[in-house]
């Protein structure tokens, strides 16, 4: 190209000689899915599924309506109103070769802070047929220790007070699926993609518990007419880099502003049940099974359980991306351990999959040296990730005996992270977390009482009072304190 072009609809047609374009007509398609948190993630998976659907299928059905609810998403508004919903995907592969296509798949954006009552009309609008989620981690509102629905919320105290002026993704779904059950509209299904063992059931019994509060004949409607399939998603999607504006800048002079950047590997393992319909997903390889919570937990319990642990304990090292890590063998040897010994006992069988593989595929994934996978996107809102990924394979070998020092570890420097705010060389840490300062007063009593920073019970649960798991962190927590180089502490464990 002889000038730089910016990413709109209107300019593909330059931008096809250079890189893919979508090959369907975006212009009939109608809002099928309506997905709430369109961040890097879901453009670089359930987006790119149905891109690929679209590009197969002559169905008009499918297209995507993106919402932010928070003020936090009107950067990514702003920049998909001036680009035409459109962006690139950037693949990333091991050898360093970046396949670069165009994403047609999100046709709308429509921002719930500023206009609420747009996102409430897509949601409650015939064509909608599922509203699908990625609200992270933090994002259900439940205790992780009691799964009970947090109701001091002040979002949903506001909610429960004002029906008609939703915050949460709790208030949009009841009052969207309220309009449908006036309007005698079929439901929609609800489908979760987000990071949790059994995300469905989560989202099903938490709404239920903040619907029954308000309207029960609603709360029976969506007991029996709502699905919510549980489903296992995978890509490793690092965060956005200038470097990535300006590659796409230099290479093929086109402007995204913001593009998405992620591994080759893909999945995604979906309960088949839907209460309206659904794309033919599997045309484009998804997987449809009847029971998705093998696979749920073997993928938290092993990939997102070792991000964490590499995360806490490279982030003190003064490591700063996950192929760093990788690339260091006793951060290797501590990864495998920590899967071999800790995670996999506790894992169910999955039919079909062979586990070494499925570890040594992890292994190879965390490797990529092109994905420079930060350390601090690995170890944000730890508070809400841990008691996911990491927290419940201590418990449950805890109950079989099983081993538990690699997590154990990782617990430990998590408190002297969260106290210290520094690695190992006293170069700070930044750490991003809705509960940092809960985190670091907490850490900071260890002072004088040892076991302060697991007392907190709403993400330890009852752990502070197994005496198996308190001695061994006390005694590694002293170590960490004395020396912070977690390779030491690391080979003593190996041996
Ligand atoms: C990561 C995940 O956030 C994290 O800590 O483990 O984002 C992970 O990269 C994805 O779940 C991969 O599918």
């Amino acid at each position: 190209m002889k000038n730089t072009v910016a990413l709109n609809q209107k300019n593909l047609v330059q931008i096809k000689d250079y890189i893919p374009i979508p090959k369907f007509d975006r212009r009939g398609l109608k809002c099928g899915i309506v997905h709430i948190g369109i961040g890097g993630f879901h453009r670089a998976h359930q987006a790119f599924y149905t891109h690929k659907l679209l590009e197969l299928s002559n169905s008009q059905k499918w297209g995507i309506c993106g919402v932010g609810l928070r003020e936090g998403d009107i950067d990514m508004y702003k920049v998909f109103k001036r680009q035409d919903n459109l962006y690139t995907l950037m693949v990333k592969h091991p050898n360093g070769k970046i396949e670069s296509q165009i994403i047609g798949s999100i046709i709308d954006f429509k921002l719930g802070c500023n206009d609420s009552k747009s996102v409430l009309e897509q949601m409650a609008h015939p064509d909608t047929k599922i509203v699908s989620l990625t609200i992270t981690e933090g994002g259900y509102n439940f205790n992780p220790v009691t799964s009970e629905f947090n109701f001091d919320n002040p979002d949903i105290q506001h909610e429960l007070k004002n029906p008609h002026e939703p915050r949460t993704v709790y208030g949009y779904l009841t009052t969207a699926l309220r309009k449908r059950f006036n309007a005698k509209l079929s439901p929609f299904t609800i489908m979760s993609c987000d990071n949790i063992e059994h995300n469905g059931d989560v989202a099903r019994n938490m709404l239920l518990s903040f619907v029954k509060r308000q309207n029960q004949d609603l709360a029976n409607w969506i007991e029996s007419e709502v699905s919510f399939p549980n489903s296992m998603v995978d890509r490793i999607t690092p965060v956005t880099k200038k470097a990535d504006i300006a590659y796409l800048k230099k290479t093929y002079e086109i402007i995204d502003e913001w593009p998405v950047t992620c591994e080759p590997f893909i999945q995604w393992v979906i309960e088949d049940k839907f209460s309206n319909g659904r794309p033919e997903f599997e045309k484009v390889g998804a997987q449809f099974v009847p029971d998705v919570k093998p696979y749920e937990k073997m993928k938290l319990r092993l990939l997102n359980a070792g991000h964490s642990v590499l995360g806490i304990l490279g982030a003190i090292q003064g490591f700063q991306t996950i192929n760093e890590c990788m690339e260091d063998e006793i951060f290797l040897a501590c990864l495998r351990r920590f899967m071999d010994t800790e995670a996999t006992p506790v894992l169910d069988e999955v039919i079909g999959v062979d586990l070494d593989s499925y570890k040594d595929s992890l292994e190879e994934r965390f490797s990529n040296p092109n994905i420079k996978d930060s350390l601090s996107r690995i170890c944000s809102e730890s508070s809400a990730k841990l008691p996911k990924f990491l927290i419940p394979t201590i418990q449950e070998s805890l109950a079989n005996d099983g081993s538990i020092e690699i997590a154990t570890l990782v617990i430990a420097a998590w408190c002297y992270y969260s106290d210290k705010g520094i690695d190992k060389n006293g170069q700070p840490i930044e750490v991003c977390d809705a509960l940092s300062s809960e985190l670091h007063q907490a850490a900071k009593r260890t002072k004088t009482d040892p076991l302060a920073f697991i007392k907190q019970e709403s993400i330890f649960g009852d752990l502070f009072k197994n005496e198996r798991f308190v001695t061994l962190y006390g005694s590694t927590l002293q170590r960490i304190y004395e020396d912070q180089n977690i390779k030491v502490h690391i080979r003593n464990l190996l041996q």
